[in-house]
């Protein structure tokens, strides 16, 4: 039986779950069987076409679909059992002593479904616990050996498979997708020497120097303790109480009050490895590195108003466009690059490179690129892999060491500890989405949850009984570089720390006027929710150190006198070598992949120029945007011409914030209908507010004018035919493509 919904139009076996007959003889369950797309363990190994070596990516190809396939399961045509696989004859009944008698202790069915549900949570990550992950590969463009021996760098063309798991930082779990927050992006490479994690953020610099403070900049940030309020949101009291008490914070506070937090996309975001690392030859030759991932899809972000409005109509907004974009095909790609320099290099900056507050401009040392990472396949599970990766600063491999940045030393230390607890023991790394493909030996042993069984009697080294194996690998393994150590144990920090304000200001202005405008605007939003105005005031006096002109823009913008400046803990700060770095501002990457996966809706309803509806949609379909039908309900319309036109969306089910643009037909009296429907001008509303491109056509222009929509002949996004041009839909196109029109916005917004 094809596996459609008329295949099981009802359940048949509601009427046999009755009466002392069925429950002697419970009926065999209805079966069917599933539709061809879905994606088999078997189906999924023909297509890894990669091998791990040597070869050339190709789409669609992931090579830890192998490895994983021992793990999967697929209940197609298999019956329903226990976990010791005993047949269940009736999933739908306790076993109770006669039809209305007490429920049996005995019946271990029930016992065992129940139990195990009771223990379905696990504990959630304490920060970055709402996440989306995806499976993909990493491509070097060539040998890299000089620089290093990581393994994914040895050969041009080399593939190894990678697990990427993007998140915001503060909210829970089921907290929503378009919080204001910094983005993570922890890429898991799964090496032939091992799992290489690199566990980053969508923001190159952190809000503080040292690991010691992490615990209070969490407590601070996360929803108050005596009420649990607010949820997934840094607007709050304690939050800028302590920020403002730690001004090396500075400079993350400009890019968290940036449109990078809230991002139109987790494909749309840069990724950065934050602290300095080491690169290690074959030779035992180190360079510094800061990792950095570029977007194919370029850098583009919502607005304050439109993330507001998603976080109501689709809280899962970026977890559902990560998944759609990889089911559609239009697989996200990034570049990864390195700013490479030497320790005689470091010396000479003005400030410290083991501070993670701070970046290295590219025009003091430039961005080399390695390779190109895809994402290529969704997980089959979210719990399986998305919920237990364990990602671990301290998973590195030869050719990839750290450095001394103390905040990267607590990080060492905490995710292995954090997995203890949240995967509940040591034997975490055993879980599939966890394990590394290359092969694992040691005498670790024993433990929760053990899955290896391990083989012999020896379990320590030196051993003769096992032949001295696993033996130790000498130089082809690990070596720790050996950088010279020669100093007093002291708690302290270098003295380049201690400019704060420097890197704030470089960031501020090497902002266009556009995203100048939405920081001035996001501290105003975010200090007004403050209960204490001393903080407020405290947080202006250390905005006087980076930039006047934001602190007057914030003061006035919250009906407050200008304080003075926060006394600096530098008085003499050292001079800095750029004041402006271009590629700071989000404007500087605008993608290559124009309008693929952009969301247009198309207005449809009784009347509607069905000509014009097809055309559209058949030019997005060819763009390689979406488009979507979108009526005042769901279902059947009739054209103006009589064919039909099925609305697969509505004006209530999917707002206009989960679209880049409109395009609103002509039609015989369509236009009236809508004009009646607040929901339909509201639409057209928040298309205008939010800076997105519309395409009116015929009647609906009167229709888009009377929403509040300004007519306005320079506005590239503001396409108003009253007579359609032909080429109107590629017009709308290529405005489409420009991602939203600034010049139309205005604080307050105008309609
Ligand atoms: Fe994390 N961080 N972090 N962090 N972090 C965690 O580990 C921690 C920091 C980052 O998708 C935890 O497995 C300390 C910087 C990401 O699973 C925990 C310090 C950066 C993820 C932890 C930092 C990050 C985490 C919670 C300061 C950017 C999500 C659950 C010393 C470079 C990974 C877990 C995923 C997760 C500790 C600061 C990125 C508690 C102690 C800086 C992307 O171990």
């Amino acid at each position: 039986v094809e596996a459609t919904a008329a295949a099981m139009p009802f359940n048949e076996n509601k009427a046999a779950e009755h009466g002392r007959e069925a429950a002697l003889d419970p009926p065999e369950g209805t079966q069917i069987v599933p539709p061809s797309s879905l994606v088999t363990a078997s189906t999924l190994a023909e297509s890894n076409t990669s091998e791990k070596l040597g070869t050339r990516a190709e789409e669609g190809a992931n090579p830890t679909v192998g490895s994983l396939d021992r793990v999967r399961v697929d209940s197609s045509g298999q019956r329903l059992t226990t976990n010791q696989g005993v047949p269940i004859a009736d999933n739908q009944n306790s076993l109770k002593a006669g039809l209305r008698g007490p429920a049996l202790l005995k019946d271990f069915i029930l016992r065992e479904k129940i139990t195990h549900f009771d223990h379905e949570r696990i504990p959630e990550r304490i920060v970055h616990a709402r996440g989306s992950g995806a499976h993909g590969f990493f491509e070097s463009y060539k040998n890299q050996r000089k620089l290093t021996r990581a393994a994914p760098f040895q050969e041009a063309g080399k593939i190894t498979p990678v697990f990427v798991r993007f998140s915001t930082v503060a909210g829970e779990r089921g907290s929503k997708d378009t919080a204001r927050d910094a983005r993570g992006f922890a890429v898991k490479f799964y090496t032939d020497e091992g799992n290489w994690d690199l566990v980053g953020n969508n923001m190159p610099v952190f809000f503080i120097q040292d690991a010691m403070k992490f615990p209070d900049l969490v407590h601070a940030a996360k929803p108050e303790p005596h009420h649990q309020m607010p949820q997934a949101a840094s607007a709050h009291d304690t939050f800028w109480d302590f920020v403002s008490l730690m001004p090396e914070s500075t400079h993350m506070l400009m890019w968290l009050m940036s449109d990078r937090a809230i991002p139109r996309s987790y494909r749309m975001m840069q990724g950065f490895g934050v602290h300095t690392f080491r690169f290690v030859n074959e030779r035992g030759q180190s360079s510094f590195v800061k990792f950095h991932w570029t977007p194919l899809q370029g850098t583009h972000a919502l607005l304050w108003d439109e993330a507001v409005k998603i976080s109501g109509c689709d809280p899962d907004y970026h977890r559902r466009d990560l998944w759609e974009a990889i089911e559609a095909g239009a697989y996200p790609e990034w570049e990864l690059g390195v700013q490479i320099f030497s320790e005689e290099d470091a010396e000479r900056f003005s400030f410290d490179i083991l501070d993670a507050t701070k970046i290295i401009p590219e025009e003091l040392v430039p961005i080399t690129p390695l390779g190109r990472m895809v994402l290529n396949r969704n997980p089959d599970n979210f719990f399986a892999e998305t919920e237990q990766v364990a990602f671990c600063t301290a998973h590195v491999v030869p050719g990839i060491d750290f450095t001394n940045d103390p905040l990267l030393a607590g990080r060492i230390h905490s995710y292995v500890d954090t997995q203890l607890s949240r995967l509940g023991g040591p034997n975490f790394h055993e879980i599939p989405i966890n394990a590394p493909i290359a092969p694992v030996h040691n005498n670790q042993r024993d433990g929760l949850h053990r899955q290896a069984i391990h083989r012999g009697k020896v379990s320590y080294e030196p051993n003769s009984l096992g032949g001295g194996c696993p033996f130790q690998a000498g130089a082809a393994g690990f070596v720790s570089f050996p950088e010279p150590v020669e100093q007093d144990e002291v708690r302290g920090k270098p003295e380049k720390f201690a400019e704060h304000f420097n890197q704030a200001a470089l960031f501020f202005n090497s902002q266009t006027p556009v995203e100048q405008a939405h920081i001035a605007a996001a501290f105003r939003f975010e200090l007004s929710k403050l209960t204490v105005p001393a903080i407020r005031q405290r947080v202006v006096s250390m905005l006087r150190n980076a930039s006047e002109e934001l602190a007057a823009q914030v003061a006035e913008g919250l009906g407050m006198p200008l304080p003075d400046a926060m006394p600096r803990a530098l008085p003499k700060p050292p001079k800095a070598e750029v004041d402006v770095s271009q590629p700071l501002s989000m404007f500087a990457r605008p993608g290559n992949t124009g309008v693929a996966t952009r969301k247009v809706a198309i207005f449809v309803g009784d009347g509607v120029d069905g000509d014009q509806v097809a055309k559209a949609q058949q030019a997005l379909l060819d763009a390689g945007a979406v488009g979507r039908l979108v009526g005042p309900r769901v279902g059947i319309f009739t054209a103006a011409d009589g064919s039909e036109i099925d609305a697969d969306a509505s004006f209530e089910n999917e707002p206009s914030v989960l679209f880049d643009g409109v395009i609103i037909p002509d039609g015989e009296g369509t236009a009236k209908v809508w004009a009646r429907d607040g929901r339909a001008a509201e639409f057209v509303k928040d298309q205008f507010r939010h800076l997105k491109t519309i395409l009116a056509l015929g009647e609906a222009v009167a229709f888009v004018e009377g929403a509040g929509v300004l007519r306005d002949e320079g506005d590239p996004g503001l396409l108003l035919q009253s007579e359609p041009e032909d080429a109107a839909v590629n017009q709308f196109l290529e405005a489409l493509a420009l991602h939203k029109h600034f010049g139309r916005e205005t604080d307050p917004p105008m309609l």
